[in-house]
C-alpha cells in the first residue's frame, strides 16, 4: 500500500513553520507568578518555567473573500462555495448560531476514486473567516464515524458553551474527515477512507487551511490550535503526537484515543447486559433496555452518593473526589439485593454482578482486559451513559467494528445487535490490530495517538488541556487518568508544565449527567500557550431550569447555575465552607 500522504505534507511544511512558530523565553516576573500558583495549589514549581513562550497572536482583517476562488489553491484542492456572511444568526445543526461577518468557504480535498470498493471519495472541508481576525486559527475536530462537515462555529466546551471560537475572532475549519454521512460505516472498506479517519484527514486539512487563511489575511496564523471531543478529542490528542509542530494549543474532550478497543468493550457490556435483559426485540433478540430500568440506575447512583459524596467536604451531590470513590464503593457490599420483585429500590444479585463486573472492564476468557475499567460515579443516571451503554453497542459499535476496526472488514456478518452478540471476544477481538492485503495498518494504529511522550510539543512551547466527563458511558475517563500518569511518569513527574487533565465530576458523554457542564477550557489554553498563564482551577456552570439551553438532569434540589471549579488532576475540588452553590466555596487541592 502507499505510505500515509500526509507524510509529504510534514517535510513541506517544515520550512515555513520555522519562522511561524517564535518560542520567546517566558519573563522572569511572569514566570515566577506562575510558579507562586502552582506551589499554591500543590504543583511544582518548576514546573513550565524553562519552556519557551509562544508569542501572543496579533489582530488582522480579512483582506480576500470571493475572490479567494480565483487565486491559487492548494494542490489538490477545489472550492465549491466561497461568499461573504453578514453578522447575524445563522442555522447550525438545527439550531440558531450567532455569528460576526465572516467569508464562508467550503471545498473538497483529494477527491479520488477508491481502487478497492469504487467509490468516489474526499475530504470535504468548511472553513469561516471571521472579517475581524484575532490572528488565531482552530481545527474543530468532529465526533463519531464523522462523515458531516459540521458546521465551521468553533463550538467547543461542554453543554451549550456560551460563545463560540467563531465568535471570538478564530479562523475556524471543521471537516467530514474524508467520506460522507451516507458512506457510513462502509468507507471501512476502502483502506484510504481508514486512514483518512484516524489521522490523515487532519494531517492534510491542517496546510490546506493554513494556505486559505494566508490568501485570505495576507498571512497566516501566529497561533493554531486543534480541538474537540469524543472521537474530536481522539483527533486532537493524535494531532498532538503526529502533527506535535502544527498545533500551538490542542483541547481534547472525552477523548476516544483508544477508540478499537473502547468499541470492542462496548460489544462484550452487549453480551453482559444481553444475559440479564428480561424483555425481547420484536425481532426476538435480548432486549437491553431491560437489563436496567432508569430507575435502578437511579437507585444506584444514590447508593454512590451515600459511600462517595462526602468525600470531597460537602454533602451536596456531586461526587468530587471521583479517584477515592473507586476504594470506598462495593456494588455487592453497597447495592441492596431484591428479596422480591425488582422495584426500583434494589437490584438482583444478577444486575449487581453484571454492573460491577462491565464497570471493571471488558476482558476475553483468559481475563486478559480488553479496555479499561470504568469510574464508578453517579453520572451512570445519565440518560447519555445508559444510551451509550444499551442503545449503541448494536447499531454505531457494531458497525464500527465490522467495517472500520476489524481487518479485514466483516461485511458479510449479519450487522446491529446480532453482530454484537455473536463477537468472539478471544476470536474477533484481535482483528482491531491485524493487517491483511491492501489493509496494511491495523485499526489500533490508524486510530490511537503513536507512542511517545510529547516532547516535541512540550519543547516548542505548544500545551495541551485534556478533560472527561467521569459519568462517560463509553470511553472510561480512568483510562484518560492512567494516560496522564503515564506521560507524568515519562516526563520525570513534570507533564503538568504542558499538559493537564481536567475529570469534570458525573458528566456523561461530552455533556450531560447531573454535572457542572458548562465551561471554557479553550479561554485557558490560550491564555497558557500565549501568556505562560498554566490554568488551575476552572470554573464550571450547571445548566439548570432557566437557563439558556438547560439539562434536565441537574437536580432539582441544585441552583440552577450551581458552579464548582474544575481542578487538574490528580487534584480534587474541595469544600472549605461557604455557599455550597458556588465555585469559590471550593478549592483545588491534593488528592
Ligand atoms: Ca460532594
Amino acid at each position: 500500500m502507499t505510505p500515509p500522504r500526509w507524510a509529504a505534507h510534514k517535510g513541506a511544511t517544515t520550512a515555513g513553520r520555522q519562522s511561524r512558530f517564535r518560542g520567546v523565553p517566558a519573563r522572569a516576573g511572569t514566570a515566577f507568578a506562575v510558579a507562586l500558583a502552582l506551589v499554591a495549589c500543590g504543583g511544582r514549581p518548576d514546573a513550565g518555567a524553562s519552556l519557551p513562550r509562544l508569542a501572543a497572536a496579533q489582530p488582522g482583517t480579512l483582506q480576500h473573500c470571493a475572490d479567494l476562488a480565483r487565486g491559487a489553491l492548494p494542490a489538490g484542492t477545489r472550492l465549491t462555495r466561497v461568499e461573504p456572511v453578514p453578522a447575524g444568526t445563522v442555522q447550525a445543526g438545527g439550531a440558531p448560531v450567532v455569528v460576526p461577518g465572516h467569508c464562508l468557504v467550503q471545498g473538497q480535498l483529494n477527491e479520488r476514486t477508491s481502487p478497492v470498493d469504487g467509490q468516489r471519495y474526499a475530504i470535504g472541508f468548511e472553513l469561516r473567516l471571521p472579517d475581524a481576525w484575532n490572528g488565531r486559527f482552530l481545527h474543530q475536530v468532529n465526533g463519531g464515524l464523522d462523515g458531516a462537515v459540521v458546521p465551521a462555529m468553533g463550538q467547543i466546551g461542554g453543554g451549550a458553551p456560551t460563545h463560540t471560537a467563531l465568535q471570538q475572532g478564530f479562523a475556524v475549519v471543521s471537516s467530514d474527515a474524508g467520506h460522507s454521512g451516507a458512506q457510513n460505516p462502509r468507507f471501512g472498506l476502502d483502506p484510504q477512507a481508514r486512514l483518512d479517519y484516524g489521522y490523515t484527514a487532519v494531517a492534510q486539512l491542517t496546510p490546506v487551511a493554513k494556505q486559505l487563511i494566508a490568501s485570505a489575511y495576507g498571512r497566516g496564523p501566529d497561533r493554531s490550535y486543534i480541538a474537540g471531543c469524543s472521537n474530536g478529542g481522539r483527533h486532537a490528542m493524535v494531532a498532538a503526537a503526529r502533527l506535535p509542530g502544527e498545533y500551538d494549543g490542542v483541547l481534547a474532550g472525552n477523548p476516544g484515543f483508544q477508540l478499537p478497543r473502547a468499541a470492542v468493550a462496548q460489544l462484550w457490556g452487549a453480551q453482559q447486559y444481553a444475559r440479564i435483559a428480561t424483555g425481547r426485540t420484536p425481532a426476538g433478540l435480548p432486549d437491553l433496555q431491560t437489563a436496567v430500568t432508569p430507575q435502578e440506575l437511579g437507585f444506584v447512583a444514590d447508593r454512590i452518593r451515600a459511600r462517595c459524596d462526602a468525600l470531597d467536604g460537602a454533602t451536596d451531590g456531586i461526587v468530587g473526589d471521583v479517584q477515592a470513590c473507586q476504594k470506598q464503593f462495593d456494588f455487592a457490599r453497597d447495592v441492596p439485593a431484591c428479596t422480591g420483585e425488582r422495584n426500583g429500590q434494589c437490584l438482583t444479585t444478577a444486575q449487581k454482578d453484571t454492573l460491577a463486573r462491565v464497570f471493571a472492564g471488558a476482558r476475553d476468557s483468559r481475563g486478559q482486559a480488553l479496555y479499561s475499567a470504568f469510574p464508578v460515579d453517579p453520572g451512570l443516571s445519565g440518560q447519555d451513559w445508559r444510551d451509550w451503554k444499551l442503545a449503541s453497542p448494536g447499531t454505531r459499535d457494531a458497525a464500527a467494528v465490522a467495517f472500520i476496526f476489524s481487518t479485514p472488514p466483516l461485511a458479510d456478518r449479519a450487522q446491529g445487535l446480532p453482530f454484537a452478540l455473536g463477537f468472539d471476544m478471544d476470536r474477533d477481538a484481535p482483528r482491531i490490530a491485524a493487517t491483511d492485503g491492501p489493509y496494511g495498518t491495523s485499526a489500533l494504529d490508524f486510530m490511537r495517538p503513536p507512542a511517545g511522550d510529547l516532547s516535541a510539543l512540550r519543547n516548542r512551547g505548544a500545551k495541551m488541556i485534556v478533560y472527561h466527563g467521569t459519568g462517560d458511558g463509553v470511553f472510561s475517563a480512568l483510562d484518560t487518568a492512567r494516560w496522564w500518569s503515564e506521560l507524568d511518569t515519562a516526563q520525570r513527574g513534570r507533564a503538568a508544565a504542558f499538559a493537564r487533565y481536567y475529570p469534570v465530576p458525573a458528566m456523561n458523554h461530552c455533556r450531560g449527567g447531573p454535572a457542572t457542564d458548562q465551561f471554557d477550557l479553550l479561554s485557558p489554553l490560550v491564555a497558557w500557550v500565549e501568556q505562560g498563564q498554566a490554568p488551575v482551577a476552572v470554573t464550571a456552570s450547571a445548566r439548570g431550569a432557566g437557563t439558556p439551553v438547560p439539562n434536565p438532569e441537574v437536580p432539582a434540589a441544585w441552583s440552577p447555575q450551581r458552579s464548582r471549579p474544575l481542578c487538574p488532576f490528580p487534584q480534587v475540588a474541595r469544600y472549605r465552607g461557604g455557599d455550597v452553590e458556588r465555585a469559590d466555596s471550593f478549592a483545588c487541592a491534593p488528592p
